[in-house]
């Protein structure tokens, strides 16, 4: 079909109002603008972000909208001035962009370009109008990216291109999950070789940070978490022991403390909880322990500890995306899955058709999933 310049109706799963499920809609998607792609989506995973955006608990988003930012897909056209990818490339949307230009993207040691939907919403396109209308009403877009589309379009600077040979299927992953918490392990926390790692919350992105701890050397690597089902896969990537905080009457940072002669090295939060980050950055040794913060906390909520535990040297550091420059290391990311340095596909437990998107998010709800990916 020739649809570069002409609108492109097709499926998408709308949230039209906090608090409603999806719905999948005929929605019409308008060619890009300057600066802008459109890509045809062929795979992607439900994140919890995903299911956040439906409970209205992730913050400045518009409805109606289409959410979805763990994606991959095709260039189908570009608007003018894009010269980074042309249609028929390969391409992962990026959750966070690289704009290549603002005061962050031009420091080395820092990926939080300053486009991020927490400073900029990226409910509408950068002119500030949207490519989608559904039923003759507008419909926001989600992070710049809107995945649950077959058709989505995206400034470039949210957008790269990989290995021509990469399955999309899977590499959708590097989108978000598996880069946040692979990046997190050994961006953020730069876990060191022989080091003692403890990991809380093995969903996808904890699993991810385990097997960045693995990567990074570490010796001993201890997952917690109050779903066993969740212990075999951990121990599969690299977890050396896996602790459900449920088994014991005293507090899990206790046990962490006692069994790794007074703390581990580094502690990772990826669970989006204030008790947890409190137990994790109370389970590193004092005076050079650091615990990396993962999980997004709940929306306006306060934190609240004993300031003597970072007194006494233990460090306390956020992690972004997993601390990549996401232009820059997506496609590097997506060439060494292809060396096969590292196998993210365990992580992916079911594989469904687009239109069974409600059977996905049920899925995660019963904890049964690690990761979902829809395929088109
Ligand atoms: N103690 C230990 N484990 C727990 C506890 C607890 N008290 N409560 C729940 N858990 C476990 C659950 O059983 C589950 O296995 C795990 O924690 C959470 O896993 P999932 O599968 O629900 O979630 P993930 O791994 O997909 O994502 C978790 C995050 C916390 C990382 C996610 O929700 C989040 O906050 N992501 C933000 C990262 C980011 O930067 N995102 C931007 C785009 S998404
Ligand atoms: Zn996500
Ligand atoms: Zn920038």
């Amino acid at each position: 079909m020739d649809t570069p310049g002409k609108t492109i109706k097709c499926k998408a799963a709308v949230a039209w109002a906090v608090g409603k499920p999806l719905s999948i809609e005929e929605v019409e998607v308008a060619p890009p603008k300057a600066h802008e792609v459109r890509v045809k989506v062929i795979a992607t995973g439900i994140c919890g972000t995903d299911d956040h955006v439906l409970t209205g608990s992730f913050p400045k988003v518009n409805y109606p909208v289409i959410p979805g930012h763990e994606g991959a897909g095709i260039v189908e056209s570009i608007g003018e001035g894009v010269t980074c990818m042309k249609p028929g490339d390969k391409v992962i949307p990026l959750c966070l962009p690289q704009c290549g230009e603002c005061a962050s993207c031009l420091k080395p040691n820092t990926n939080c370009c300053l486009k991020t939907h927490l400073l900029e919403p990226q409910n509408l396109m950068p002119d500030k109008t949207s490519r989608f209308t559904c039923q003759g009403k507008l419909v926001h877009h989600f992070l710049w990216i809107s995945t649950f589309s077959e058709y989505t379009v995206m400034p470039d600077s949210t957008v790269v291109k990989i290995d021509d040979g990469a399955p999309l299927d899977k590499v959708c992953l590097f989108g978000c999950g598996f880069s946040t918490g692979y990046g997190a392990a050994l961006n953020t926390a730069q876990v060191t070789p022989g080091s003692s790692c403890a990991v809380f919350g093995l969903g996808g992105v904890g699993l991810s940070v385990v097997m960045g701890c693995k990567a990074a050397g570490a010796s001993q690597i201890i997952g917690i978490d109050i779903n066993k089902d969740k212990f075999v896969t951990a121990k599969e990537l690299g977890a050396t022991e896996c602790l459900n905080p449920l088994d014991y009457k005293k507090p899990i940072q206790e046990v962490l403390v006692e069994m790794t002669d007074h703390g581990v090295d580094y502690a990772f939060e990826v669970v989006g909880c204030l008790d947890t980050l409190t137990a994790a950055l109370a389970s590193c040794h004092m005076g050079c322990g650091v615990c990396v913060m993962v999980g997004v906390p709940p929306l306006g909520s306060r934190l609240s500890f004993d300031p003597m535990l970072l007194f006494t040297g233990r460090t306390l550091k956020g992690s972004f995306i997993g601390g990549w420059k996401m232009k820059d290391s997506v496609p590097q990311l997506v060439s060494s899955y292809m060396e096969g340095k590292f196998k993210p596909d365990i992580l992916i437990t079911h594989t469904l058709p687009f239109s069974k998107i409600s059977e996905g998010f049920d899925l995660l709800h019963a904890g049964k999933s690690i990761r979902i990916v829809l395929v088109f």
